[in-house]
């Protein structure tokens, strides 16, 4: 299409008219995106076409990874980098007057995640394609992404998210390959050649139509798939109320559920989830049938994983698939299924995990509920062989029991591997969430440390460190990370650390104009950028983190003489629309930075900042210009956590309790390269355990809590008195389930060891770059490789050139 900056002009300019009708400089930005992001789907079509029959004629295992979110953010930089124009198509643009940049911002972020689950998968479809792994995603194409937050007063208002109101450029629409869901209805039993069958009769069906968007590999001809399921109404079916049907129909693509925690138990999410397994399952048994002919080898060229119990339905679906329309008999097509299906679960929060009621689940999907019983029957009866005797057990491991199905039991019943997402997280799976199901299957739990794209969340979001690097030790790092480490010969040279200071300073200069735009507030860009960003979660203990910001404030006004090294503590965070609690969180978050914003005393020494909507385009102005990453989660509670691989990659210092991947961050940098303070997720757990703990004596015996959290009802950083008196009542009336008050001192003085090594530059500026060097560890491309080796046992197809 064009292989160098005069081409590419040519074809461009030729195109925007073309496809807008109008001449060059009646054009819009959005009309010049477009053209833009047209062309670079068209781009890579013809290796998209090669990969797919490369691995179809290779007949090598491919892997399909279903998850109910893909976080993707935006993604024209991002596959012009992978694709290496990103150069030519930026000069060429700027000949003609165009800044790449501003076409970037007309883009709209593709939210269809909510934080760290649908990121984690937008990674993975990253380091597949660049591995020239054939795995693919399958998902569903939210209409209305992750809701847009705005701050009114303080507080969070949700607007609908709007992302395809100009369309997607990325997708390609495939409506000859739609398949029909049923819903509802019975099911028939009849017997045939003295065999029963099962048919589902009187279905209300709903059409899944795929947009498959095309995934591209750094340096490699490799484009993977994403499938994207959209629900429309069916051609085929006869509906009394034919608007009631379209209504319903459409709602099940409509929006993505904004809890990334709460288990809510909706019917519509049900519905959700089986509509993206059962349309992705058949597709890929359907594009199995054409290659090969014996549907009992499946397991040998597809895996299929699930991300978290969320999709977990595939399961009693390819089941049904194999006796219902393969006929195999029951033995066999279970032994296919669990050999084809594998499982990560990313939490040990007991109210995430899914539930779904028999009332609710029998008569929206008949079928799949006899095979979910099925399956309980025979795995309860192995299970009174091995155990016989202990009801107790067998209750607690049943798949269906108290009139509820549990997807996790499921889960891990039916598949080959279980993983966790840190070292500590899949410990504590095997010690004691799902320590039964450890004894019975052993061999199926495995650990796979997370990881996160360096390619986004470096090359891309980080222009001017990557230059930096790719002068000291060369551009091969892109594709293999590990080779960071080499940045370490660099640590004592001044020059060097230099740089590295300056292209801090630059990035940070960069933030603080975007605070300056959203807020309206200045701040000061040598001061220390303490940074928390994640979703809004009482267990991620943002509290922890405002309540010692109030702590300064106080120190700072009682006592004149007192001098701390000026800090800007920033903040991003959305909270579900149904947690007041987070909710309130995010108004005292605000009502502090008022105060102290307002208040020449402290102005000087303390800043702080929410930045409202924060989502992946905005991550990736954040964590390029942090000093200071706050992981301060109760230990025990975070999985393993990514966005603390996003700000070491970006040569930020860790203020972490030990959890999750924290553990594994610390263990990589060493203990002085680390900020590490708190509890210890034994000591978390043992509270829990055997009680001991008092929150109010914490309160009682350290003043400096005292006086913030009575500073929470005494009208002191808001005038309604009592708008903070559900946090306050959390700290003291609940015993402080997150042991916020039982980690206050330790935190205040890790913090303050945070702003003494900082003036030490040199010495910061070296545990900065160690921290650099040492993340290739965290690639998502480590992981990957992990996943392939380990679980999917799949291998790379395809390299340059595709022929
Ligand atoms: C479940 C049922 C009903 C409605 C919603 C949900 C739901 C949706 C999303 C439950 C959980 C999620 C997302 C969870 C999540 O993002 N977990 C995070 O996963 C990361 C990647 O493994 C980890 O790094 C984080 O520690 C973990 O919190």
């Amino acid at each position: 299409m064009f292989s160098n900056k005069t081409e590419f002009k040519e074809v461009f300019l030729q195109r925007l008219e073309m496809t807008c009708g109008k001449s060059f400089k009646e054009s819009s930005k959005r009309d010049r995106y477009q053209t833009l992001g047209n062309m670079i789907r068209e781009y890579v079509s013809s290796n998209w076409i090669k990969t797919n029959e490369k691995y179809r004629s290779a007949k090598e295992k491919q892997v399909y990874y279903l998850s109910i979110e893909f976080l993707l953010g935006k993604l024209l930089r991002h596959n012009l980098l992978n694709l290496g124009v990103d150069q030519v198509v930026q000069e060429g643009l700027s000949e003609l007057g165009i800044n790449l940049d501003d076409l970037e911002e007309v883009e709209a972020d593709a939210a269809l995640g909510n934080g760290g689950l649908g990121r984690l998968a937008a990674c993975f479809l990253d380091s597949l394609a660049c591995l020239n792994l054939p795995g693919h995603g399958c998902g569903i194409r939210y209409k209305h992404g992750l809701f847009e937050q705005k701050i009114v007063d303080g507080y969070q208002v949700e607007l609908p998210e709007q992302w395809l109101r100009n369309g997607h450029v990325w997708e390609v629409r495939k409506a000859d390959l739609s398949i029909e869901v049923p819903f509802w209805g019975k099911v028939e039993t009849l017997e045939k050649d003295g065999r029963l069958t099962f048919r589902h009769v009187d279905a209300e069906t709903i059409t899944a139509v795929p947009y498959d968007v095309p995934v591209v590999g750094y340096n490699t001809d490799t484009v993977n798939t994403l499938r994207l399921w959209s629900a429309e109404p069916s051609p085929y079916l006869v509906h009394k109320d034919i608007m009631k049907y379209k209504r319903e129909t459409e709602a099940v693509s409509d929006f993505l559920y904004p809890d990334d925690t709460h288990d809510e138990g909706k019917i519509l999410r049900l519905k959700q989830q089986y509509f993206l397994v059962s349309a992705s399952i058949r597709s890929i048994i359907r594009a199995y049938r054409k290659q090969f002919n014996r549907i009992e080898d499946l397991h040998e060229h597809v895996g299929i994983h699930i991300n978290d119990t969320h999709p977990v339905l595939a399961i009693p679906e390819l089941m049904r698939v194999l006796l219902d329309e393969e006929n195999l008999g029951w033995e066999e097509a279970w032994h296919i299924t669990t050999q084809t299906i594998s499982y990560t679960n990313h939490t040990t929060l007991a109210e995430a995990l899914e539930k779904w009621p028999i009332r609710i689940f029998q008569p929206l999907l008949p079928r799949i509920y006899m095979i979910v019983n099925e399956i309980n029957e025979r795995f309860c009866q192995q299970l009174w062989q091995k155990y016989p005797g202990e009801w107790n057990r067998i209750e607690n491991m049943a798949i269906i029991a108290h009139d509820q199905v549990k997807m996790a039991h499921l889960a891990i019943v039916g598949s080959h591997s279980v993983n966790g997402v840190a070292e500590i997280h899949t410990e504590i799976l095997k010690k004691r969430e799902m320590n039964s199901f450890y004894q019975l299957y052993p061999e199926k739990f495995n650990n796979k440390t997370n990881g996160i794209t360096h390619r986004r969340w470096l090359l891309k979001s980080n222009p001017k460190l990557t230059n930096l690097i790719c002068e000291g030790i060369g551009d091969s790092w892109i594709s293999k990370p590990d080779q960071l480490l080499e940045l370490e010969g660099y640590q004592d040279d001044p020059a060097f650390l230099d740089q590295l200071f300056m292209v801090k300073q630059e990035n940070k200069i960069k933030l603080a104009a975007r605070i300056k735009e959203q807020t309206g507030i200045n701040v000061d860009i040598t001061s220390i950028f303490d940074i928390q960003v994640k979703r809004l979660h009482a267990y991620k203990r943002q509290l922890l983190n405002i309540l010692h910001i109030m702590y300064l404030y106080n120190r700072i006004k009682e006592d004149s003489s007192f001098t701390m090294y000026p800090r800007t503590f920033i903040f991003g965070a959305k909270a579900s629309p149904g947690y007041y609690y987070a909710k309130k969180i995010i108004k005292l978050i605000n009502s502090v930075a008022d105060k102290v914003n307002n208040d020449p005393v402290v102005r000087g020494q303390i800043r702080v900042v929410f930045l409202e909507n924060y989502r992946v385009s905005l991550a990736e102005e954040i964590f390029p210009a942090a000093d200071v990453s706050e992981q301060i989660s109760t230990a025990s509670k975070e999985a393993s956590g990514t966005g603390n691989m996003k700000f070491m990659m970006n040569g930020a210092l860790t203020v972490g309790t030990l959890d999750g991947a924290n553990i594994e961050i610390k263990e990589m940098v060493g203990d002085d390269n680390i900020f590490i303070f708190g509890l210890t997720a034994e000591e978390v757990l043992d509270y829990y355990q055997n009680g001991g703990y008092r929150s109010f004596e914490y309160y009682h015996h350290d003043k400096r809590i005292r006086t913030v959290v009575d500073q929470l009802t005494n009208g002191f950083f808001e005038d309604v008195e009592d708008e903070f008196e559900m946090i306050s009542d959390s700290l003291i009336m609940e015993n402080d389930q997150y042991f916020v008050l039982r980690d206050f001192a330790s935190y205040i003085d890790v913090q303050k060891e945070v702003g003494l090594k900082y003036k030490d530059q040199n010495q910061w500026l070296k545990m900065s770059l160690l921290n650099i060097s040492r993340s290739g560890h965290f690639s998502s491309d480590r992981t990957i490789q992990q996943y392939a080796d380990d679980i999917w046992n799949i291998r790379p197809v395809n390299k340059r050139p595709l022929t």
